[in-house]
């Protein structure tokens, strides 16, 4: 066992001795009530699951193991002559309970390293789809064919004991998150760059090899990745994404299967595959007034238009956030730190000055502000990564990180197969006459 494993290892005794002291003791408390209207609409607000890696907050936003992100980006470790926080920081962080020392960093970028060589049969599987397939469906068949390399499909066939789901999910877990960069910088080159790949350099870490496998060189660029990664990696546990990874594997699926479900959620247009939608909406606006430089006029007459379509505004809106999604607020303070004069960033900063109050004016939505897709893909244009359809699948590269933290730690706490109650509407009205 390498030395971060036998380090989670050491945790386990304690955690599992405590949720069991504190399921026997406070069990038949009762933390929440459900209404009908959280039946039918969502289950927004019901308090239904276990996330230990990050919780929201819906005036402040996003803490990861009680972190805020710029908490994160002064505490995590950074790559030499970096700014940024190293992702590799932040999953040790969520998997650990522990702010990383650099030592544990680059461990753990070594590790992924080591565990990054993906088989040739998933490169087949990629090249076996049509080259228009979208991206995400590139990315979930990319995952799946990784699938034939599961540590915990093996050991579960051969009956292994509950005691030991932990170690093969640990695994599983590491070797896929250590791989997608690699699929994903395969997908983007394969679609885009003619088929012409790049070789992981294993010096780099993991989002800076990331940067450079996709063919971008500037240490900027890498920066980007390093927060960008670093950001979109977990956003506590019932947003599609994450819920589904959980859910898909209270069955014991493995990290692939379970990761690919959670993929195949954050394909959705109301979830991740809105920074894409964000793009077609801005350049369709700027092709359709015929400028770059469009008034704050102009957008408010084009958002609203939207809106009177029957369409929503991508980028605005929260299940959960009442106020900016600090992870745009993360991504403008990028962009006016390195590119404040580029146009598309002015006109992402009026889209913000416009658009909040357009969706307060509906009277309907319960969030006006921008959510964390609203900025990303501006940053990704200006270093040249212009092809938006590939927005979704780095956001899902991201996303593993706090997933498959939490994936390890259901394993490691024996959470059953998840099977809550349905009802339907004839019972429910029975209830009330
Ligand atoms: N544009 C137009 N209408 C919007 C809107 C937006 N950006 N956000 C919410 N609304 C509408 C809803 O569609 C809903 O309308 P109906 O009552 O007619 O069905 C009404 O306002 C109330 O919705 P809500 O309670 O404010 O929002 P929800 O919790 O139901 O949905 C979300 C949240 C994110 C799906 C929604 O705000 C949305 O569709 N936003 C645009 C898509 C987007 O940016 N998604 C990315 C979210 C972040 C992520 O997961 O990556």
């Amino acid at each position: 066992m390498d030395r971060l494993k036998e380090h989670f290892a050491s945790k386990i005794p304690g955690a599992v001795a405590e949720v069991k002291q504190f399921i026997a003791e406070k069990g038949d408390e009762v933390v929440g009530q459900i209404t009908v209207a959280q039946l039918y609409q969502g289950m927004r607000g019901m308090l239904a699951l276990i996330c230990e890696t990050s919780k929201l907050d819906a005036e402040e936003g996003i803490r990861f193991r009680g972190y805020s992100i710029p908490e994160l980006q002064e505490k995590l470790p950074k790559y030499p002559g970096g700014e940024e926080p190293l992702p590799e920081g932040l999953f040790y962080l969520m998997l650990m309970d522990e702010m990383p020392t650099d030592d544990d960093v680059r461990r753990m970028s070594n590790s992924w390293a080591r565990r990054a060589i993906v088989p040739q049969h998933v490169f087949k599987a990629i090249d076996a789809l049509p080259i228009t397939a979208h991206p995400m469906t590139q990315f979930v068949v990319a995952i799946m064919a990784l699938r034939t390399e599961t540590e915990f499909g093996k050991a579960y066939k051969a009956g292994i004991p509950k005691s030991d789901y932990w170690s093969y999910t640990y695994d599983d877990s590491m070797n896929l998150i250590a791989r997608l960069p690699r699929v994903a910088a395969y997908i983007y080159r394969r679609t885009y760059c003619g088929g012409e790949h790049i070789e992981p350099d294993p010096k780099l870490d993991w989002a800076g090899n990331f940067a450079h496998m996709l063919g971008f060189e500037s240490e900027e660029f890498r920066e980007l990745m390093r927060l960008y990664m670093t950001i979109h990696a977990d956003h506590e546990g019932g947003n599609v994404s994450a819920h589904a990874v959980k859910l898909v594997g209270s069955a014991l699926s493995d990290a692939y299967q379970s990761f690919a479900a959670g993929m195949n959620g954050l394909a959705g247009p109301l979830h991740g595959l809105a920074n894409q939608e964000v793009m077609v909406w801005t350049l369709d606006m700027l092709e359709e007034l015929g400028t770059q430089t469009p008034t704050k006029e102009q957008i408010s007459d084009y958002c609203k238009r939207t809106l009177a379509e029957g369409k929503v505004v991508p980028g605005f809106g929260h299940a959960v956030l009442r106020k900016t999604d600090p992870r745009y607020t993360a991504q403008r303070e990028f962009a006016l730190k390195h590119l404040p004069n580029d146009p598309l960033f002015q006109v992402i900063s009026n889209i913000y000055e416009v658009v909040p109050e357009i969706l307060l004016a509906t009277g309907k939505v319960k969030n006006p502000w921008p959510n964390v897709d609203a900025h990303s893909g501006q940053l990704l244009m200006y270093y040249g990564l212009k092809e938006y359809d590939f927005y979704t699948v780095m956001f899902g590269v991201s996303r593993s990180l706090g997933v498959l933290a939490n994936l390890i730690w259901d394993r490691t706490l024996s959470f059953p197969i998840e099977r809550p109650n349905s009802t339907t509407t004839a019972l429910l009205k029975k209830k009330f006459v």
